[in-house]
């Protein structure tokens, strides 16, 4: 998709899923469709959005999505990952260079504009933002 509008299309035309029904982003994982890797660790995968809102685009997912469809499904034994999400979101955000700020993102459910039900953290940049979001 290439507009707000389309993503937000796509948000409302996705089905939250069960727990364990696949994403895409385990073919990314997996290796099994491409993706520009920009960090990659025993845990976590970031690489670039296949549809940027800024100059600088990246998602940070966890490998084993372990239930973690959203972050709406979070529990306690999530808190080690999802630490490590948003501390990688920092690294990421330093090697790309946003010395000047940036935003970190997870978008959870239809109203929330999420389309992927693996949990991901978006790091947007490179550009001035606006507030608040649409
Ligand atoms: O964000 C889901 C994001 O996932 C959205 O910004 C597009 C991105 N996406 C979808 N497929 C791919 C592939 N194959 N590579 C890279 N990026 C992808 P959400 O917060 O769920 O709206």
């Amino acid at each position: 998709s290439t507009s707000m509008a389309s993503e937000k299309e796509a948000a409302l035309a996705a089905i939250p899923p069960d727990s364990d029904s696949p994403t895409i982003f385990d073919k990314i994982i997996n290796k099994e469709i491409p993706s520009t890797v920009v960090y990659e660790d025993d845990k976590v995968l970031a690489f670039r959005d296949i549809n940027p809102q800024a100059p600088v685009h990246i998602l940070i997912i966890p490998k084993v999505r372990d239930g973690l469809t959203g972050i709406s499904k979070a529990e306690e034994r999530h808190f080690d990952i999802l630490g490590r999400l948003l501390y990688t979101a920092k690294l990421v955000a330093k090697q790309e260079g946003l010395a000047e700020g940036y935003r970190v993102v997870i978008n959870d459910g239809p109203q929330g504009c999420q389309s992927v039900y693996h949990i991901h953290v978006h790091v947007i940049g490179g550009r001035q933002l606006n507030w608040p979001p649409g």
